[in-house]
């Protein structure tokens, strides 16, 4: 299951929405085949691991290891349930159910029924750890939430008074390809106005190979130049704005004044199928998320500089959950309570 895992985060950043999943067909304590789903519309991870094998038999004392429930609904792809069924797989070692109500323990069920044993519940809680953004999606229906932030080790985000528009930095070189990372990793990354006047931030995911996440942006009084980058049109970007915008290259959602704008940019989001968001800023829509209680996550990068006055990081109660040194930097990652708890042995980037 272990193995299942490692398989499934291969599909970091081109899974979603669908889940990471990887699985293994084990034979008398070897592995005769692997496989993991990389991206919506190909294979599953259960028929690319019996792909692989050919169509050579298996054997009837093989184990198939898969760290989500196989399917029962015919999706993009036929149901996996079938495919285990119809190749012969015996007995299969899942770590938990899929929470998408159209399979959610009828994969399991119809697997029994056709006589196949099944064991569930093998690391568990790392296999939900990995899912968390598929998991929140499925069962709160609304996006996986992380908020992120670098600061300076006296706790300002940004320096006063600003010589130019343009990002300041806090974090060093190298965390910055990490945050880069992380950004491939989500479907989309979301800024308030002021962000994007103050720094004109491209948002994209430029120092790592993967995707760059869909660019959502609020400005409710349509306060960012014409001539930002989240209008260069290299990414998809979504704008929240009071009234339509004319001549900008970005889909548009209108925001009434009496509505909420993070209820809003959830649903807009959950309707895109966009399970998780990284909040990158700034200090005004990290407060309205801490207030609101509507995080999951938050990754803080502790620059090594001092700034001496300026706008005030966000603040968290609690310790953070880790913290690991990274170059010059430090980050910390603090968890929810409402959320899961975080699996002991490892965080993974
Ligand atoms: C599995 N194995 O590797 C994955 C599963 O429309 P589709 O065909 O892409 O199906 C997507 C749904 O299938 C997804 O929402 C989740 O419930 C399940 N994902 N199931 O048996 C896999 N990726
Ligand atoms: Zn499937």
């Amino acid at each position: 299951m272990r193995r299942c895992l490692q398989l499934a985060r291969l599909g970091a950043d081109s899974a979603a929405p669908n889940p990471m999943v990887g699985a293994v067909l084990v034979h008398e304590g070897r592995v005769l085949a692997e496989g993991w789903h990389k991206s919506p519309g190909t294979a599953h991870a259960e028929r690319a691991c019996l792909g692989s094998c050919g169509s050579s038999e298996v054997p009837p004392d093989a184990v198939m290891y898969v760290n989500l429930e196989p399917c029962a609904h015919h999706g993009r792809t036929p149901p996996c349930a079938d495919l285990l069924i119809a190749r012969g797989v015996k007995r299969v070692v899942i770590a938990h159910l899929d929470p998408f109500a159209e399979v959610n323990g009828k994969g399991v069920a119809r697997l029994i029924a056709a006589g196949t044993g099944v064991l569930d519940g093998i690391l568990a809680e790392e296999a939900r750890w990995l899912n968390r953004r598929f998991i929140t999606s499925m069962v709160k229906g609304r996006p996986y939430i992380i908020l992120k932030w670098a600061q300076s080790p006296d706790g300002f985000i940004d320096q006063h008074p600003r010589a130019e528009r343009a990002v300041q930095r806090i974090s060093s070189a190298e965390t910055d390809v990490l945050v880069h990372r992380w950004r491939a990793e989500e479907q989309a990354i979301l800024v308030g106005s002021r962000t994007v006047v103050n720094d004109d931030p491209r948002l994209d995911a430029r120092h790592v190979q993967g995707r760059s996440p869909l660019r959502v942006v609020i400005d409710r009084s349509n306060r960012i130049p014409e001539g930002s980058r989240v209008f260069d049109g290299l990414h998809p970007t979504l704008l929240l704005t009071g009234q339509e915008r004319r001549g900008v290259n970005a889909e548009q959602a209108i925001i009434s004044a009496s509505e909420d704008p993070l209820q809003r940019v959830l649903s807009e989001l959950h309707q895109r199928a966009v399970r998780s968001v990284l909040v990158e800023g700034g200090a005004e829509l990290h407060a309205r998320f801490i207030a609101s209680g509507l995080w999951d996550e938050a990754r803080v990068i502790t620059g090594s500089r001092t700034i001496g006055n300026g706008n005030r990081a966000p603040r968290l109660t609690g310790q953070a959950m880790r913290s690991l040194d990274h170059g010059p930097d430090r980050i910390g990652l603090f968890i929810n309570e409402s959320q899961q708890a975080l699996p002991s042995e490892t965080w993974h980037w």
